[in-house]
């Protein structure tokens, strides 16, 4: 039996931290708001920051109705036909084509040296501590130390990790550098109009240049004006309600809490 409360789609995925100002500091989840927002659908977003207890063990997945979903891309499809939006419906086949590339090259490898740097690079101990702060002794204490294995292990096994740690920022920075010169002046991905990508950018864009601290790779982002000014205007689009909160919720250290810590170019595109 459904009634109101069943029957609004419910979005599962990890909570923010890090100085990331939106819902969610993952890029998965983070794609898929931004799609929902795009898309004009009702949702209620619920941290779980547990990905096991959804139906594909990762973050994030719905719950709509009868319907519990996992995989943001599969999501994105059903959602689609279900409500019957096409948010690309403008856009030729060649730009369809670029759209899937650039995703497939976030989604299978920026996402590895994105994720490499977040629990193995610079800085990733406090950002472990900071995640697992909320949790009930003693998983506050195993939790980094899991984590920090899991992903090790994780890297590994996909080929990203057996590669020295300046090759895979490097790897990651060249990934920047040509969504940078893709997007160069428009004003979203594929032209003066929104469509689908853009959630996926932005949902890696999103949570990448506005992580604190001095990791090289998110600084690297951060610094890289045209990007800072897509996701500048993506936010005061779908975010607005983050405009005014530029200070991280649950900031690492004191460094992070005040805005002025920021690279220069958050600090000019902001003020
Ligand atoms: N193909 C999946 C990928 C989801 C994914 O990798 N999510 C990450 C967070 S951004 C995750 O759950 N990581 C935790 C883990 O692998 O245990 C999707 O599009 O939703």
């Amino acid at each position: 039996m459904t009634n109101s409360t069943t029957d609004k789609l419910r979005l599962f995925a990890f909570g923010s931290g890090w100085g990331v100002p939106f819902n969610t500091a993952a890029p998965f989840p983070l794609k898929l708001d931004t799609w929902l927002r795009m898309a004009q659908i009702p949702f209620e977003f619920v941290i779980a920051n547990d990905p096991s207890k959804g139906p594909k063990g990762k973050s994030p997945w719905i719950e709509y109705a009868t319907l519990r979903m996992g995989d943001s891309s599969l999501i994105i499809e059903h959602l689609k036909e279900r409500f019957g939006i096409d948010l690309d419906a403008h856009l030729d086949p060649q730009q369809r084509a670029l759209a899937l590339s650039v995703q497939r090259m976030l989604e299978e490898h920026f996402h590895q040296c994105f994720e490499h740097q977040l629990f193995l690079g610079r800085g990733a101990g406090k950002r472990l501590q900071e995640f697992a702060a909320t949790m009930p002794i003693p998983l506050r204490w195993l939790v980094p130390t899991v984590l920090k294995r899991t992903f090790t292990k994780q890297l590994h096994a996909r080929g990203m990790g057996r590669h020295a740690e300046e090759v895979i920022i490097a790897q990651g920075k060249a990934d920047l550098d040509a969504l940078s010169e893709l997007l160069g002046e428009q004003a979203y991905f594929l032209g003066d109009r929104p469509s689908s990508i853009d959630a996926c950018v932005f949902g890696f864009l999103g949570v990448t240049l506005y992580v604190a601290g001095d990791n090289q790779l998110y600084q690297y982002a951060a610094s890289i004006e045209n990007l800072m000014r897509y996701c500048e205007r993506m936010r005061a689009r779908y975010y607005p309600e983050t405009l005014s909160t530029l200070a991280p919720r649950f900031p690492i250290d004191s460094e992070a809490a005040s805005p002025d810590a920021r690279p220069a170019s958050i600090r000019a595109v902001v003020a």
